[in-house]
This record gives structure tokens, sequence and C-alpha cells, in this order.
């Protein structure tokens, strides 16, 4: 077996691990971040099951930490308090980045991870099967029930040679970018193996393992080996090491490879990450803001390369960089060995330990303006800055960038490789992780005017009419179903509220139509909602009455959230695409029964009386959820 399927067969609580089964696995520790988590929470809450029933499970505060009102610091009390009452540890704002502080802290080699946040497999650098999902299903995992997927194929990523001059991890995961695009990962685990694991480090496995959520990947997986074991032993947990290694005759279902000598330093382009160019293509292009941080590359070794380049130098006068430490332990670290003084004197902008500028809180760049990002995200608008001219890069061509103001090629200004070698000890100081209360019955959950009551469904009805009220193209991300930012993120506990965002970027009279004909129905392209795990792209949707979605095809954990909510995914073929243009009313008139027994939804167009099917390739107890009127009526109704 290779590693993800050891994972997998270790963990297996239902089904038969062949590609394209559904199966289920049992799940060791759950992580939650404060934007998904208040509604994660409240779902577990509904469940009325007294203490969570994992090895582990956190809740972390990294995304809305502007406090730029009363509704943050009314989440983040509600987050620590009911952490607190049900079994949670707690990490405070400013501790840190989820995904940084759980590799650091939480994650163990063998063990099961699913999380709120699309980005969780960065804790496959560590050998563990870590899996991305809506809060519902992490609501479900804390509860004790397994998660389902559909079994997906694994893929050998074989990375030959070793890095060169100027390149690092995040060129590593921009050549598979390349390869595969933001959707050659659906269905799929990247397993990392070859001659360059040796050198590989934990913190750059994880940049590489973090962005396979940008290939649609249902998980990315390193072996756990000595660099993992050397790792575990710098942050005083060399006993949660054991090995995981492929078998020698190990078989997977497809094979490719990145060859390390000749990968040369890597840019995505605006505004996928899957437009890649080699720096050499774009050099000279002027850059106005350079952005270090976020959950991909904000690790003590990115930070330290970063301080080196930018040691003895100042940052170009038409240059704001910003630089947002992963963790508490990493800004520990480089402000106990001056790297982070060495930062200040160039003229860095020191910001908290969060995910700040990669979710739009704050610092979106000027009008027109290139901005070049370490980070793993480069949507349209995401910076908060429309139009915006968003780059992504390593930190080395970042830092190197922002000291002669334009886009430059560190392998042509480097004197040597930068090594940052792996310390013997990182600074351990859990302070900021609060555990659980012993004395639970005593703990009163705070909730503030912003957390509202969980919007339920009812079951499916038997018949529907219903209009198409907008019509979009491929690649549709969750942020622009959904968009984020300093100004609706601060609703995330309040599905009324943030209601009236959904499409709002790509569509402003969107929220009139759905409005006006009380709910609709969405038409999309390829990899239709794509990118981040957030529910509330389904929820809102359906507090808005979306009670259908047409695709040609779905990203794996957005087509989760819709059937969690009891949306119904529908396939599309092109001439159905071409056919359902905006302001169409159809009409299912057996929808139920059709959910219910056959694998097509029948539909009729109100105008011509043209009959039509679409698939919906609902698993049975997919089919059931819909019936149901959504997952938690699901679960009720088992119980
Ligand atoms: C993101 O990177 O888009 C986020 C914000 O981390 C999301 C989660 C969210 O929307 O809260 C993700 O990737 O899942
Ligand atoms: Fe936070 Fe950005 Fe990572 Fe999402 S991708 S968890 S917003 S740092």
């Amino acid at each position: 077996m290779n590693v993800a399927q050891k994972l997998i067969s270790s963990h297996l609580a239902e089904g038969e691990m062949k590609a394209g089964n559904e199966i289920a696995v049992s799940i060791d520790q759950t992580l939650t971040q404060d934007a998904t988590g208040t509604m994660a929470y409240l779902e577990f809450e509904a469940m009325g099951i007294p203490h969570v029933r994992t090895k582990v499970s956190v809740s972390y505060v990294d995304h809305n930490t502007l406090q730029s009102g009363f509704e943050n610091a009314d989440d983040h009390r509600f987050l620590q308090t009911i952490a607190s009452k049900y079994g949670v540890f707690f990490s405070r704002p400013g501790n840190g980045i989820c995904h940084q502080v759980h590799l650091e802290r939480f994650a163990r080699p063998g063990q099961t991870l699913l999380g709120s946040d699309s980005h969780t497999p960065n804790a496959g650098a560590l050998g563990m099967l870590a899996i991305g999902a809506g809060g519902l299903n992490v609501a479900l995992a804390m509860a004790g029930e397994p998660f389902w997927l559909v079994m997906p194929k694994v893929v050998k990523m074989n990375l030959k040679g070793s890095l060169k001059k100027g390149v690092s991890a995040k060129d590593i995961i921009l050549d598979v970018l390349r390869q595969l695009s933001v959707k050659g990962g659906v269905g799929k685990i990247i397993e990392y193996t070859g001659e360059a694991l040796k050198d590989l480090t934990v913190p750059e496995r994880a940049t590489i393992t973090n962005m396979g959520a940008e290939l649609g990947a249902t998980s990315s997986v390193f072996p756990s080996d000595d660099q993992t074991r050397a790792f575990l032993k710098a942050q005083g947990r060399e006993d949660d090491w054991v090995e995981l290694v492929p078998d020698t005759d190990a078989v997977y279902d497809e094979e490719r490879e990145v060859n390390l000598d000749t990968l040369a330093p890597l840019v995505a382009a605006p505004s996928s990450p899957d437009n890649i160019r080699t720096v050499q293509d774009v050099k000279g292009i002027p850059v106005k803001q350079v952005c270090i941080g976020s959950c991909v590359n904000s690790s003590y070794a990115d930070l330290m390369v970063s301080a080196k380049i930018l040691k003895g130098k100042k940052v170009h006068p038409d240059v704001s960089l910003t630089i947002s430490p992963g963790s508490r332990q990493t800004l520990q670290m480089v402000s106990g060995n001056g790297a982070l003084a060495d930062l200040v004197s160039a003229g860095a902008r020191i910001l908290e330990s969060t995910c700040g500028p990669c979710i739009g809180m704050g610092q979106s760049p000027p009008t027109g303006a290139v901005t070049l990002r370490t980070f793993n995200r480069n949507f349209p608008g995401r910076s908060g800055t429309p139009n915006d001219q968003s780059y992504l890069c390593s930190p080395v061509t970042a830092s190197v960038s922002a000291i002669t103001g334009a886009i430059t090629d560190p392998a042509e200004v480097l004197n040597g490789p930068i090594v940052i070698p792996l310390p013997d000890r990182y600074i351990i100081d859990d302070a900021m992780i609060i555990p659980p209360s012993k004395e639970p019955e005593k703990v009163m959950v705070e909730r503030g005017p912003n957390i509202k009551p969980f919007p339920v469904k009812s079951p499916l009805e038997e018949s529907l009419t219903s209009r198409v009220i907008i019509k979009v193209g491929d690649n549709i991300t969750t942020d622009d179903i959904m968009p984020a930012g300093a100004k609706i993120l601060p609703l995330r506990s309040n599905i009324p509220a943030i209601s009236e965002y959904v499409f709002s970027k790509i569509d402003s009279e969107f929220i009139s139509r759905a409005k006006e004909s009380d709910g609709g129905i969405v038409v999309g392209g390829n990899n239709y909602g794509q990118g981040s795990s957030r529910e509330h792209a389904a929820l809102a949707p359906m507090y808005l009455g979306i009670k259908v979605v047409f695709a040609k095809s779905f990203a794996r954990i957005h087509k989760d959230n819709l059937i969690n909510f009891g949306i119904i995914p529908l396939m599309l073929t092109p001439e159905i695409y071409n056919f359902l243009q905006e302001g169409r009313v159809v009409e299912f008139p057996s929808l139920a029964e059709e959910v219910k027994n056959a694998d097509t939804i029948t539909f009729i167009d109100k105008t011509s009386g043209k009959t039509f099917s679409s698939e919906h390739r609902l698993t049975q107890r997919q089919r059931e959820i819909i019936l149901a009127g959504g997952l938690l009526n699901y679960v009720k109704n088992k119980s």
C-alpha cells in the first residue's frame, strides 16, 4: 500500500477502498477557525452532545481579528466559552494561523484530521490524512461520526533532484499546479515520494501540501520519516512520531514527477493559482506591494529567508512590504534571534500572526498596481481591490523583489542558496492555547447579538417551479459566491445579514432578483465552487431560497456543502448549459420522487414546453440527505 491507502485503511469505518466508491473514515482530530467555526459550534451544540468525541479538537481564531465593530469580539467570546464547555482547545487570537499552529503543536503522523478550512491538508506534511470540509461535517466529526468521502485516486508525485539557488518549496507546488491546473486534483490524493524528500523539511513539505487545496485535491500527503521525526523533536513532541512510508511495491493510480534540478522560480500570475509563469517571463514588472505570510509561507524558515535577504538593505520606496508571521512561535523565534529587527530596519510593516491580507482583512493593494504575495490564492478581487493584479510566489522571490521594486528572479541576484536549518528546538510556549474546562457544567456560553440561530430547511418538496437567476462561467470560486474581506467576514455568524452579499462582487443585481423570485436556480460551468470550504457559500444561498445548482462539474467541498444544506447539485451537458439562460423558468414535476428513485431529474421549460433531464450523481446517502432537507435534519431523523 501507499501512504494514503495505509492512512485510509487504518481509519476505514465503512465502504470499500476502491477509487470512486463512497467510504467513511473515522476522525481523530478536528480543527476549526473563527470564520467557519461559529457555525460549526452552533451546529455541534444543536446535536445535544455534552463533550467532543475526538482525540483532539482545536478552535483557532485567525481570520477575523480586525475587530472593527463588536461582531468579531463577540464571536471570539462565543468561541472561547463554547470550546471550554465542550472539550475543545482554544487557540487565542494572536497565537497564529490555524494550519501553522496545528502543524507545530497538534498534528500527528498516522492520524486523521478534519478541518473547516480548505487548507487543512497542510498537516499532510507530517504523514497525516488531513482533509478540509464544511463546518457541519466537522461538527459531526466532533460528535464522533465518521467522515464520508469518495475514495480518491492516489497520485504518486515523484520529486527528483534537489532545489537550486533561488528555488524553493513554493516553486515545487506551483509547478504541480502548472501540470494539473486548479481542477486537476479533484477526486485525488497527491502523495509525494522520491530522492528530494530527504532534504525537504516539514515546513517546506507543508507549503506543498497546503497548496494542494488549489489543485482541488481531496488531500496531499508526505511519508513520516526522519525529517518528520526531527521536526517533532524540535517541537518537543518526539513521542508523537511513528514511521509511515509506502511499501516498496506500493501501487498508485497515476504517476508524475517534478525535476527539482531544472526547476526555475515561478509565479502564479493574475488571477488564478494555476496561471503559472516563470519569474524570467514576468521579471521587471513594477511592484507596489509585497506581502509575506499566510498559512502556506509563514514558517520560521520563511521569515528567516526574508530577513537574510533584507538584512542591511532597504525596501524600495514604491513598495509597501508586510510580514505576517504564521504563529506566535514563529514571531517569538525571529524576535529572539534579531531577524525581526533586520526586517523592521529594512522597512517591513509587521502585522499580527493571522491570515490578514490573504483574506482581504486589510492591506488591499492600490488601484491598478501589482501586488506580489507569498499566499496561495489570487482569485479576482480577493485582496479587496477590484481588478487586482495579484501574483503568487515564494518568500525568496518576494523578498528580492521588495528591494528592487520590480518582479526579480532570485536565481539571478542571489550569490548562493539560502539554507535555513531546522532549529534544534523551537520556542515552546503554549500559554495562548487554553485547554477545555474541567468543570464544563459551570461554563456559560457567551452569545453576542451578532450570533443568530442556525436557519433550518424543510424536507424536499415533491415538485418545484423556479427561475434561473444567475448564469456564470467556469472556475467560479467561493469568493465569488460568498465574498470575504473586512466588511463581510464579521457577518459569518449572522446568516440573514451575510446573505445580502451572495454573488455581490460579480452581479450587484443578484440579490434583488433572488428576492423577487423567492429564490431560484444557479447555473455554473466547470469546477463550480472551487476554493474555500466556507459553508456560507451554500448556507446563504439556501437562506435565499436557492433549491438547485446546475454545473458542468463541482469542486468537492462545495458540492458536499450544497448537499449538506439540501441544495440539489445537477450535472449539465453543454447543450443544456447553452439553453439555461438567465430568466428561464423551469418546472421539476417529480423532484422528490426522482431524487429518491431515479438517476436523472426531469425538468420542463415553461416557455417552449421542451423536456430535459440532468444527472444528479448522488449516492444513496446523499439522496436521503437531500430528501430530508439537509444533513442536520438527516442526522436528527436517524437518531
Ligand atoms: C480561505 O482561504 O478562503 C479561507 C478563508 O481560509 C476559507 C475558509 C473560510 O472561508 O472561512 C477556506 O479556505 O476554507
Ligand atoms: Fe487564512 Fe489565507 Fe490560509 Fe485561508 S488561505 S487559512 S485565509 S491564511
